[in-house]
Parts: C-alpha cells; structure tokens; sequence
C-alpha cells in the first residue's frame, strides 16, 4: 500500500457524562483524528490521548507534533507491503505509542479496504460480536452508583467495574456487591495506591471481585507483582502495559493475571497481535479497554477484541451512552451486553464529515515533500 497524503484534525466532543477517576474528571473528549490516503482509499486513525498527561505521558499536542512533523514524513510517499513493514518504519522512534497508534491504525484500516475485508478477518478475529461491560465513573454518592449499576445491568451488560481511589474504594463496592451478589463486578485504581496502602486494598479481598485494575503506580511491574502475591483478588493491568516486551516482563515477574488491551497504548494492533500470542501463551485471559473513544477508535477496538484471547467483558460500550452524536454514520449500540463488530470493508464506518468539520478545532495536511 503506498501512502500519499494524510489529514490530521484536533476535535472537541462533550461527554453526555461527567466521567470522574482518581486522575481527575473529563466532560469531553479532545480527539486526534487521522484521515490517511494511499491508491484512492481512506484508512482512518484516532487518538485516546489527552490534552493533559494524567493517564500516562503522552499528550494531544505531543502527538500532533510528532506525527505532523516526524510520523508522517517519515512513511508519506512510500510503499509498505503491510502494516509490520509500516511499524519497523516508526521502530527507530521511542516510546510514544499512542502518537505512533494513530499512524499505525489509520494503516490498518486502509491495508484491510485494501484487501477488501473487513478488519477483524485480517487481524485474526473469530467472532462477529463482543462481550462487553461499563466502566462507571465515581459518583455523587453510594446511592447514585447503586442507581447507575442497576440501570447498566438490565440494559444487559456483563459487568460492572467501578472506578476507585482511597476513600472510594471498600465501601461503594460493598453496597454494589450486596446489592447484587450475582454481578461481575471489578475495581479501577488508575494507580491510586502505593504498596504501603496494603491493608486497604487487601479488604478488597471479600468482595469477589473478578480483578483489581492497575492499583499502583502507571509504570509499575516490580510492585503489582509483590502486591499480587498478597492477594487473591486478581491484578489487571492496564497503564503499565505499553508493549510486548513490558507484557513479557509483567507475565516473569507475575505482576498480574489479567491483561486490559488498549491497542492505542500498545502502538497500535501489530504490537497488541504480539502481546496477544503471548498471554494465551501464558494462559493470562485478556479484555478490550476503552479511553471514551468516538466512533473510529471504538469501531478499531471492537474489531480487535473479535481475537479469541479476549475472553472477559470489554470496556466498549453503546456510543450512544457517550455522545449526543458520533463522529461516524454507523451506530456502535450494544444489545443485551454484545457489540456486533462493523462488517463492511476495513473498521466498517464511515466518517459523517459536515459532523467532523462543525466540531473541527484545527485541521492540518502532510503531503509528500
Ligand atoms: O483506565 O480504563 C481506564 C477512560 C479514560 C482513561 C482510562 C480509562 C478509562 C475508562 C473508560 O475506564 C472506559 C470507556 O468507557 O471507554
Ligand atoms: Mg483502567
């Protein structure tokens, strides 16, 4: 596939939700959105990162720099016979694997419209619909979530995972759990804790929860591994995950026994496909996360999450959940916990492009120099 031009837009979308976790609160999204072109195809890209670095470090005008400036000369112009050729490309840049998972998955959208299938059937997947759950904000109060699980469970998802903090952890989990001892019900520090916060999360133990989300620092193995010795409540990684070579170190040193992919954090599906063989390698079940994202990347995330290894509840839930309106034409709704995964050539939407251009901030061209 030979790359010629690509289109970059920063984007501003208000939430229907005000999404509160331990590192702060959001009520829109500000979204990269990468439209790349090569032999009269468009392959679409967006990005999961924030304005501010309160994930992990990466940032949307980080990304937009690198990719105008760096990613996108770098590979405009030429010819990659498929998407591992177009990541040994961006190899020699470190780090930055959200920045680089824009470019990345822009590729494999094209590369799949190019072969004229559907995503999913090119990067392995098996079903046509996947599991998923919510991630509930912290909220107002115990009640307010109590409200909350109950409106998402009979909307039919398949579980419930509250974000958490000190303060907000044992107590709000405690209600939700007697008030529904059948749910699937998991936790999300987003790295709230420090090891010396032991007593407090080991408590979490007698609740039955199916993981403990990340609870130490955002680029922690050695201490989730100490940590998960403790406990029995399985650990999930999620912000410490950022390739397959912290995948095999996380998987050595037994750091967790459940992995959330992100393709966006992981730089995109060639590095998740990779991350991928190995836990089913080390039987460790994976889940599809999310960031909030709007139609492109949650139509990528679906298609991935189609891959066998993905056998616990995703964090893809009904667009309509987030938005007044999509950036896409087609409607990303789950029924009865299952999202069908889009069928038509590449990530299977299409852009609703009078939509994009209202809520467009900037917009930028790279063309071959
Ligand atoms: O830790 O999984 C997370 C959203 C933004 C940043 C980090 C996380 C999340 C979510 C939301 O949990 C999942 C979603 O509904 O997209
Ligand atoms: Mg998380």
């Amino acid at each position: 596939m030979r790359l010629e031009a690509a289109e970059l837009r920063i984007l501003e979308l208000p939430l229907k939700f005000r999404f509160e976790t331990s590192f702060g609160v959001q009520t829109k999204r500000t979204i990269l959105l990468l439209r790349l072109f090569g032999e009269g195809l468009e392959g679409l890209g967006e990005g999961v990162m924030e304005r501010l670095p309160l994930y992990r470090e990466e940032t949307v005008e980080g990304a937009r720099y690198l990719l105008t400036e760096v990613f996108l000369p770098q590979v405009l112009g030429r010819d990659f016979p498929n998407p591992e050729a177009l990541w040994q490309a961006l190899s020699p840049f470190r780090g930055n694997p959200m920045a680089k998972a824009v470019l990345e998955m822009a590729f494999y959208d094209l590369y799949a419209k190019g072969l004229r299938r559907p995503l999913y059937q090119v990067l392995g997947g098996v079903r046509q619909a996947v599991e998923v759950g919510v991630s509930l904000g912290i909220q107002a109060s115990v009640e307010a979530t109590l409200q909350a699980v109950e409106r998402h469970l009979a909307q039919g998802y398949r579980r419930i995972k509250l974000k958490i903090k000190p303060g907000w952890d044992y107590e709000v989990l405690k209600a939700v759990r007697q008030a529904f001892p059948e749910a699937t019900l998991t936790a999300d520090a987003n790295s709230a804790y420090r090891l010396a916060d032991f007593a407090r999360l080991k408590r979490l133990d007698e609740l039955g929860l199916d993981y403990i989300e990340q609870p130490l620092g955002y680029d922690d193995l050695l201490d989730h591994a100490k940590l998960q010795r403790e406990l029995a409540t399985p650990i999930c990684l999620d912000e410490s995950l950022t390739s397959k070579e912290k995948a095999r170190k996380a998987i050595e040193l037994g750091a967790g026994r459940v992995f959330n992919i992100k393709p966006a954090r992981l730089g995109g599906h060639t590095e998740s496909l990779k991350v991928h063989a190995l836990a089913e390698a080390a039987g460790i079940p994976l889940w599809m996360g999310g960031m909030l994202e709007a139609g492109v990347g949650r139509a990528h995330n679906l298609h991935l999450a189609s891959l066998p290894g993905f056998t616990k509840p995703g964090d893809v839930s009904s667009a309509s959940r987030y938005w007044e309106e999509d950036i896409v034409e087609e409607a990303l709704e789950a029924e009865d916990g299952l999202m069908p995964v889009p069928q038509g050539p590449g990530i299977g939407v299409r852009l609703k492009l009078p939509f994009v251009e209202r809520i467009t901030l900037w917009k930028g061209y790279v063309s071959v120099s």
